[in-house]
């Protein structure tokens, strides 16, 4: 009798079940945090549209804590939507049950439910970021920054950006309090609609109306007779490229390569806005350490900023071998740390802010994000009152004498080395668009079907054959390769959740034309020992990307592209990594409320709604 009213109890939330053992050992503590996600009306582009937010703001409050620390996030759904939160960036090391994955790792929080992830930040550090896993909600405001403090024994790169210890010790300072800044795409309606729309229209939803930094953006117009560049096509108002015999949507087939196009009628009148824009505001300090995220739905961003140069330190939350640049090409889902000098001496006025800049790029849209930066005693705060040369257009090309540098060009900075041999398994995926709405990383055109983030949680079955699963027995220990070769004229963001993987081969023009790293080895290809360390990377149109991981995080990962409507459009893989190393998922955790469903279109994926067989299950 005790026990039942204890399950009761449980059940009815009266008390906690027990805890999974990858808790906290007793005695440590674990940083808490709770998130109350609610919808939001908001304006901030400066016109309403429905989103979300994270207490009360988006993006959301910052997760920080020290290497190695734990961290508990507890999520209260107080919206009417269902979705889940994954820790871009966090390994998930002996607790990949809390890698946010809908379908995968657990099934989507509904409405009015609470879900706790409890995670350890194991021996990993520097920037990472949260963000819905769920639809399109990501860029609907659910996100947010997350920084983990390095350890003290972690080697750092800062003596090859000053040899003065002064600055060394500022910047060490620096280096505990960092400021974050997350940059995201803004689209004019919400992302359920948007890519609603792309279902039905099967346009990419390509035109955006703004990119937000830190939650705070405009709408800038263009001039379209000055656009106008040639005779098949113009840009808009907003920027947009359009066919100008189609007015933009017609004969899709034959164009769907060359012109990317927004909805009809969404983008051919721009009414610009004038709302409050992010202003980093520094005072007296020399030395500045940010964190800049890429959290667009789509676009590859050029960052700088007028009149300065910075040091890139860090990306993905890896150090790297420093280069001090006036400009990097960020892509989606990528991180880049920066330390930024600021010298008045440098700058004739320092009274005028300096304008950061976000150019969208590899893009069929002319748009750049701004904020400001202003020294201590600022008098103005507006982008009109800006100060200093660019160093970037609008496309977000690099001005002349200026350098710029793209992420794959970074080596990291501590010397772990890469297995320069052969690997135990190699895949080989083709990045490709098979339809209007489809996209796949299969030669046979194989997707991860938009309704799997509604399905029963991979960690809760026998693990299964599908054509979207990478498995060929992967064993702790063991070197995997995945070659991904993009022969259309898209950029894929491909994203690999965790792992940090090295990028042993890259090319932005050239596909990989062996089958396997080995057979590359015979013909007299090597593998940089130092190979650059991320988690993200874009594969360029008609180019190559072959990522190594050792297999040391036994768990069921995603592998997928960043782009929203290409992962909600099937471009996503599932990796098993060492099956039978995987711990026991906690026996809570399968008691999660969910929805049955079993439809499998794009659009279901979309709505969510007419499931043909739902209910609730509640224990
Ligand atoms: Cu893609």
């Amino acid at each position: 009798m005790k026990l039942i009213l204890y399950f009761l109890a449980v059940i009815h939330g009266y008390i906690l079940p027990d805890l999974p053992k990858t808790l906290p050992p007793l005695g440590s503590t674990a940083r808490e945090y709770t998130f109350n996600i609610t919808r939001s009306y908001a304006n901030p582009a400066g016109f309403y549209r429905s989103g979300f937010l994270i207490n009360g703001q988006s993006p959301g409050p910052a997760i920080e804590g020290d290497e190695d620390e734990w961290i508990t996030v507890t999520v209260n759904n107080f919206t009417p939507f269902a979705f889940t939160i994954h820790f871009h960036g966090i390994l998930q090391k002996g607790t990949p049950w809390f890698d946010g994955v809908p379908g995968l790792s657990q099934y989507p929080i509904l409405s009015g439910d609470t879900y706790t992830y409890h995670f350890q930040l194991k021996e990993q550090y520097g920037s990472a970021w949260y963000h819905s896993h769920y639809r399109g909600y990501s860029s609907d405001g659910i996100l947010g920054p997350i920084y983990i403090r390095p350890s003290q024994l972690r080697a750092r790169p800062y003596k090859l950006i000053s040899d003065n210890d002064e600055d060394i010790q500022e910047i060490i300072k620096m280096e505990r309090t960092p400021t974050n800044i997350i940059v995201d795409d803004y689209f004019k309606m919400p992302m359920d609609d948007t890519l609603l729309k792309m279902d039905q229209y099967g346009i990419d939803p390509l035109c955006i109306q703004s990119i937000l930094v830190n939650g705070k953006g405009r709408v800038y117009c263009h001039s379209e007779l000055e656009l106008r560049n040639s005779t098949e096509k113009i840009i808009d108002t907003m920027g947009c490229f359009r066919d100008l015999f189609s007015n933009g949507y017609a004969d899709l087939r034959n164009h769907m390569d060359n012109y990317a196009l927004e909805n009809p009628g969404f983008s051919s009148h721009c009414s610009p806005t004038f709302s409050d824009i992010f202003n980093l505001q520094i005072k007296g300090k020399k030395w500045h350490y940010i964190n800049i995220i890429n959290a667009g739905a789509q676009y590859t961003k050029s960052f700088s900023i007028d009149d300065h140069e910075f040091h890139v330190i860090a990306i993905d939350g890896v150090f790297v071998i420093p280069e001090k640049v006036h400009q990097i090409q960020i892509s989606s889902g990528s991180r880049v740390t920066i330390v930024l000098e600021t010298d008045r001496q440098m700058h004739n006025d320092t009274n005028r802010p300096f304008l950061m800049r976000f150019a969208a790029i590899r893009c069929p849209q002319y748009i750049e994000g701004l904020a400001l930066l202003s020294y201590g005693e600022t008098h103005y705060t507006d982008v009109y009152a800006q100060n200093g040369f660019r160093v970037q257009n609008l496309q977000g090309e690099i001005n002349g004498g200026f350098k710029g540098i793209d992420i794959p060009s970074l080596r990291p900075f501590e010397e772990k080395t890469v297995k320069t041999g052969k690997a135990d398994h190699t895949f080989n995926l083709f990045l490709n668009r098979s339809g209007v709405v489809e996209f796949t990383m299969f030669k046979d055109g194989a997707k991860l079907p938009a309704s799997s983030e509604l399905l029963q949680p991979l960690y809760f079955q026998e693990p299964e054959v599908s054509k979207y699963v990478l498995d060929s027995h992967i064993k702790h220990g063991e070197v995997v390769d995945i070659i991904m070769n993009n022969f259309r004229r898209y950029n894929h963001p491909i994203h690999l959740h965790g792992h940090t993987f090295r990028l042993i081969s890259y090319n932005n023009k050239k596909s990989f034309k062996y089958n396997t790293m080995e057979d590359a080895l015979l013909d007299g290809f090597s593998i940089d020992s130092r190979s650059p360390c991320f988690d993200s990377i874009l594969v360029p149109p008609n180019g190559h990307a072959v990522i190594r991981f050792e297999a040391n995080n036994p768990g069921i990962w995603l592998l997928h592209c960043h782009n929203l409507g290409h992962l909600i459009g099937g471009m996503g893989a599932v990796i098993y990594e060492s099956l039978h190393d995987i711990p026991e998922i906690p026996q809570y955790l399968h008691d999660q409320a969910h929805v049955h469903n079993s439809l499998n279109t794009f659009v279901s994926g979309i709505l969510g709604t007419n499931h043909d067989t739902s209910y609730l299950l509640l224990n």
